[in-house]
């Protein structure tokens, strides 16, 4: 009897050995990476390399659409091309991080027109659209905003800027009402991604 209870009691003690080591471990190197890549809010230094492997060729519209697209430079300058002059990129902090004369881009109202989201009769309007890129940075828009409202008049996917291609990738998400811009300014954009509020 009082060995199988010393058998039982180790078998515990080793089972909770088993289970929580790894566990732990990998608890550590999510958070340590959360840590480096946030960095109290600063932006990541990356290498050269490292920033081209963020670039995407072309942008995926998706989520609650009827008809799924795929986006590249060439596909947006098919479409209706706005040009949009002294667009300023400001930080939350107040900083000026960019000032281009002259860009040129395409309302994202247009492009969600074209991918159709996929709506339930007039009511049924409460979706939320994401623009995603590769390093995860993102911003949101509402169907309201996008759709009955001036910010829907001021939202482009943005291609050019000063006369050049853009860049940190190949196309940039811009909202040119906003206050301070950079919070809405996703470069590196890969994903337009269209949600229904649950
Ligand atoms: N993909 C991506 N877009 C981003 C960011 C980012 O970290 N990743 N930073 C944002 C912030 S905080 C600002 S102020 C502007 C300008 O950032 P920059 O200083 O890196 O040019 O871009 C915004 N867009
Ligand atoms: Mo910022």
């Amino acid at each position: 009897m009082k060995t199988q209870n010393y058998i039982i009691v180790l078998l515990i003690a080793f089972s909770f050995v088993m289970c929580n080591s790894p566990k732990k471990d990998k608890e550590e190197t999510v958070s340590t990476e959360k840590t480096s890549k946030t960095d109290n809010g600063k932006h990541p230094v990356l290498s050269a390399a490292d920033s081209l492997k963020m670039v995407n060729h072309q942008i995926e519209v998706k989520g609650d659409v009827e008809f799924p697209l795929q986006l590249t430079v060439d596909s947006l300058k098919k479409m209706k091309v706005v040009t949009i002059d002294d667009f300023k990129v400001v930080c939350q902090t107040g900083e000026v991080k960019k000032d281009d004369k002259i860009c040129k881009g395409v309302l994202l109202k247009d492009i969600l027109e074209k991918a159709k989201i996929r709506q339930n009769g007039h009511k049924d309007r409460n979706f939320y659209i994401v623009a995603r890129a590769s390093d995860d940075y993102k911003a949101t828009f509402s169907w309201a905003e996008i759709f009955n409202n001036p910010t829907g008049d001021n939202t482009y996917i943005l291609f050019e800027e000063n006369g050049k291609p853009v860049k940190n990738g190949e196309m940039i998400a811009i909202c040119k009402n906003d206050i301070k811009t950079g919070p809405r300014h996703v470069y590196w954009l890969k994903s337009i991604e269209v949600y229904k509020v649950k």
